[in-house]
């Protein structure tokens, strides 16, 4: 089925408020007379229908006079191109006439290796291979730019024959086997009232937390116990960073505070931890172990121990096969809102390519916002903040139907700015109907079929690269510094810098569990690895480079669909721009 017949109908059903299911999209494009089709269908379908179904195509197409090979002999002819129209094409799309239609197999999932990965659906969408471990990682820069360890490869895709089309059938993503859950939503939860006595009992959770899982490692004290104890004695202490100076002699006199007290650790410039000093950020809990000065009022410190994801961490995996897109930062109503790649990514999902994503999600910053930034209406193209969520619902419906949509806000999204950011409010609810996306906080863990994502905005990223040395975390290897938050077990530890904390009972932006993937946005790099056996992604933008990014040179990563493969951890990077 020709892409432009998919885009146009899917548009159509839009604009008429409908989202569709792929299969409704392929019956209609596959019927003798689509246009025909599309006009009974729209008919027949309640006005309150959110979705149209492939049942109501087949409805309307048991009605009209018989089908079958007619419609089968219009697939076999070749497609109806020349009547339909464009929409959208994808950046780069090449005349369906040019592509054999010799229908290789499915292009196969990463299996790992940096294999080459086909693109499919006539654009010029480029397959990224995905990379494994640590150490080998792809980040943005690889995923666009370098061809050393990218290798590109044309796919019949949209192409293929229509025998294949139709033995492949009609691309539906069955719903019976899905199954999602969400953990650590604080939706409707916030207890906070920005009082004194909530920063001490979420710090005080965040400190049980985090301490528990060092207590394995350390036979550690409270600090008033160090205090009293003789000179000259070993000790542990787990603590939250409290401050970090250094010496007039070099070395880094690391204050940690327990529930008890505080306490001085000196890491000597000279010992391999010092380098570690460089990684902390204030307000992470550790733990040390060292020697205790002749006084007990210093502890000399000889190991350092982060929360951390052990490295036996074995992740979950599908039952079977079965892909989810991580994207974020859409940034719809803003002036660099990449429309066309957006309508591309959409459109591509229609195909067989995409058969097996049935999962999107959204890690924040959906629309673009107001106010967010100095000058930031300078740049809007949709200055009303509704109507930006309006038409980021828009673009949503454009996606097909049959996708499950789970998303989290961002700093640029309605909601308040400190963390944990609840999910949508009703209002906005309200707006945002297409799908009916499963709306969770910002962070939230989302299981799925077994494999789970911990979904966080990222905002304390970019805290991570500025504050930890090049090789910890870089703009250009997003996922590195996303390393660093899977290590310190909080998605947000630094309180007072960039990111903005709400005080409530429990502090929901600890990593309790490990999860199985990491998503992040927020920076607009394209970045993933697997830490520990975690896979990190972040995930890019759907928005061009901002002015501020060009004052300060940050090329963003727009128009990138990371997807993941769920029974392998495997990823595939689709680039729409
Ligand atoms: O942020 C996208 C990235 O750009 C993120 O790394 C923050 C940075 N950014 C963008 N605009 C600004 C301004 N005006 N000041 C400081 N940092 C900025 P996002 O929040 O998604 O727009
Ligand atoms: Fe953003
Ligand atoms: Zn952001």
């Amino acid at each position: 089925m020709p892409q432009e017949a998919t885009a146009r109908i899917v548009g159509e059903l839009a604009s008429r408020g409908y989202n569709a299911e792929r299969e409704a999209v392929t019956l209609i494009a596959s019927s003798e007379d689509p246009d025909a089709t599309l006009a009974a269908v729209v008919d027949a379908t309640a006005a309150d229908a959110l979705k149209v179904t492939a049942d109501d195509v087949r409805a309307v197409q048991d009605d009209t006079a018989p089908r079958g090979a007619s419609a089968r002999g219009r697939e076999d002819d070749g497609q109806p191109s020349s009547t339909a129209d464009p929409g959208s094409p994808p950046p780069g799309a090449e005349s369906q006439d040019e592509a054999p239609a010799d229908a290789d197999e499915h292009p196969s999932v990463s299996t790992g290796e940096r294999s080459s990965q086909t693109s499919s659906t006539g654009s010029d969408s480029d397959g990224v291979s995905p990379v494994e471990t640590e150490g080998s990682v792809a980040s943005a820069g690889d995923a666009g730019t370098d061809a050393g360890t990218v290798q590109r490869s044309r796919d019949d895709g949209a192409d293929r024959s229509a025998d294949q089309r139709s033995r492949d059938g009609t691309a539906d993503r069955s719903t019976d086997q899905r199954s999602v859950s969400v953990e650590n939503d604080m939706t409707g939860r916030s207890t906070g009232t920005g009082e004194y006595s909530d920063f001490v009992s979420v710090f005080r959770d965040r400190y049980d937390k985090l301490a528990s899982k060092l207590r394995g490692r350390v036979n550690h004290r409270p600090t008033d116990a160090i205090e009293s104890m003789a000179g000259g004695s070993e000790v542990a202490l787990v603590g939250m960073v409290n401050d970090i100076r250094s010496t007039a002699s070099g070395h880094w006199l690391v204050e940690l505070e327990d529930t008890k007290g505080t306490f001085p650790c000196l890491v000597m410039k000279d010992r391999n931890i010092a380098e570690l000093v460089d990684e902390l950020l204030y307000d992470e809990v550790i733990a040390i172990e060292g020697t205790l000065a002749d006084d007990a009022g210093i502890v000399f410190v000889d190991s350092m121990h982060f929360p951390d994801v052990p490295r036996t961490h074995q992740p979950s995996y599908a039952d079977r096969h079965v892909q989810a897109a991580l994207i974020s930062d859409v940034h719809v109503g803003s002036q660099e809102f990449m429309h066309e790649e957006w309508d591309a990514f959409a459109d591509w999902l229609y195909t067989e390519e995409a058969e097996a994503i049935e999962y999107l999600l959204i890690a924040g910053d959906m629309v673009e916002g107001v106010g967010v930034y100095p000058n930031q209406d300078e740049e809007l193209d949709v200055v009303d903040i509704y109507e930006q969520y309006e038409t980021f619902n828009e673009k949503l419906k454009q996606i097909p139907g049959d996708i499950d949509v789970t998303m989290i806000p961002g700093n640029h999204d309605a909601v308040r700015l400190a963390e944990p950011q609840p999910g949508f409010d009703e209002e906005l609810r309200d707006i945002m109907t297409a799908h009916d996306p499963r709306i969770v906080s910002n962070p939230s863990t989302v299981t799925v079929e077994g494999v789970s994502v911990l979904m966080y905005h990222g905002v304390s990223l970019d805290e991570v690269i500025a504050e930890t040395p090049e090789h910890t975390a870089s703009y250009d290897e997003p996922h590195k510094a996303m390393y660093q938050l899977l290590k310190k077990r909080h998605v947000a530890p630094q309180y007072g810098g960039h990111t903005r904390l709400a005080p409530e009972e429990k502090d929901y932006l600890v990593i309790e569990n490990v999860p199985d993937i990491f998503h992040t946005g927020h920076v607009h790099k394209l970045g993933f690895g697997k830490y520990h056996n975690v896979l990190a992604i972040n995930s890019g933008c759907w928005q061009r480079q901002t002015d501020f990014q060009k004052s300060v040179n940050i090329q963003p990563d727009a128009g990138y669909a990371p997807v993941v493969d769920l029974d392998t951890l495997d990823v595939t990077v689709r680039k729409f721009s």
